[in-house]
């Protein structure tokens, strides 16, 4: 799963990509590889990972994993070729959720595109980059459905339908995540149109040290401004977490957060939150050999869980032995677990809950 960075130039995204890239202040186990010098895997911050490795005592723990890309290039006019142009569009395209970076503090030596701080203003320029983007997936759909709706095909007069309406709204500058479709109607006409503005979204909101804890007018606004979008929104200081994660003492490193105001980093909440929205959840396995975070989507069937870790499990799927992460934690181990009769039986229709701890039996 894929997480893209957006925002205008000068806003912080490649400040916060190398936070967390150098996101050592997390905690001792905190690694991030790097694949391209925009493209990272950073490790999902997980308490619980840490209680299991307590309790199992394995001999390594593997934590659940986002992909996270610096998406460099969007400008106003980028849509039309302006910047890097449509270089940029083709990552968008290919990330499941969108953090979208507001540029939120003052500073004279940060020079701002459009020469003041304004982050609705700003908000308003990349969703209409976007917003035309996905025009023109549209139009360019609309005049192929068209021609057969002409003919009378009854199922393109329906998707020309929706395409009128997806138009209509892009044109009004609201993106395609605030429609409702019927659900129908969305799997067959919208979804494989894999629009950008469809995309889950999260704002970031930069500010400065001062405001880490509480925000600022800025993000005020911003938080008023994006309410009925139902979007998170986060409150990120990526300048100073930058610096602080530059140091290489993890005391350190704890003392300058708790000084601005925070326990842990803002990156480690930002990573927990896009895991979210990605629509993701985690299970467990606990064996002596390792513990290990798997990530399923929200919704996943007990095979679909097991198919995470080999194909396999998924097609000789037979049944599914599951104790809860609180049963596990206050039984203290599998065993006591079962002699308590708390661990159960799961079969094929089994819907997982994020945090079960999952064995499973299957046939090959
Ligand atoms: N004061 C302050 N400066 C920041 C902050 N975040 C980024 N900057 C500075 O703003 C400039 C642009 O940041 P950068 O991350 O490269 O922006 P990008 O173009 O969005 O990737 C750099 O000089 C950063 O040091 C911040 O939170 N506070
Ligand atoms: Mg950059």
């Amino acid at each position: 799963m894929k997480a893209g960075i957006v925002g205008l130039p000068n806003v912080g995204k490649s400040t916060l990509f190398n936070c967390l890239s150098n996101a050592k202040a997390q905690s001792a186990n905190f690694p991030f590889c790097t694949i391209e010098p925009n493209i990272g895997v950073v490790n999902v911050p997980d308490p619980r990972l840490a209680k299991l490795e307590e309790l199992v005592n394995p001999e390594r723990i593997v934590p659940a994993t986002v992909e996270i890309v610096d998406i460099a290039g969007l400008v106003k006019g980028a849509s039309k070729g302006e910047g890097l142009g449509n270089q940029f569009l083709g990552n968008i395209r290919e990330t499941d959720a969108i953090l979208h970076v507001l540029r939120c503090f003052d500073n004279d030596n940060v020079v701002h595109v459009d020469g003041s701080v304004d982050p609705i203003r700003d908000k308003e320029t990349i969703d209409m980059e976007l917003q035309l983007k996905d025009l023109e997936t549209v139009e360019k759909k609309l005049e192929k459905v068209k021609r057969a709706a002409k003919t009378g095909d009854k199922d393109a007069q329906k998707e020309e339908a929706v395409l009128l309406k997806l138009k209509e709204t892009l044109e009004s500058g609201v993106s395609v995540r605030a429609i409702d479709f019927d659900k129908e109607a969305y799997l067959e006409y919208v979804k494989p149109l894999q629009f950008i503005t469809d995309k889950p979204v999260m704002y970031v909101c930069n500010v400065d040290e001062g405001s880490a804890v509480s925000g600022n007018h800025y993000v005020d606004s911003v938080k008023e401004f994006v309410k009925d979008e139902k979007a998170e929104v986060l409150v990120l200081a990526v300048g100073i977490e930058a610096d602080i994660n530059e140091l290489d003492d993890y005391d350190e490193r704890q003392m300058f957060l708790q000084d601005i105001g925070l326990n842990e980093p803002g990156s480690a909440k930002l990573i927990r939150s896009a895991y979210k929205l990605l629509n993701q959840q985690t299970y467990f396995t606990a064996g002596e050999k390792e513990v290990r975070a798997w990530t399923i989507d929200i919704g996943a069937t007990g095979p679909q869980a097991a198919g995470v870790i080999h194909t396999d499990f998924e097609k000789g799927f037979i049944r599914a032995e599951v104790i809860s992460y609180d049963d596990y934690v206050s039984y203290g181990s599998e065993a006591k677990v079962k002699e308590a009769g708390k661990m159960r039986i799961e079969g094929k229709n089994y819907i997982v809950k994020d945090g079960d701890v999952m064995h499973f039996l299957f046939n090959v």
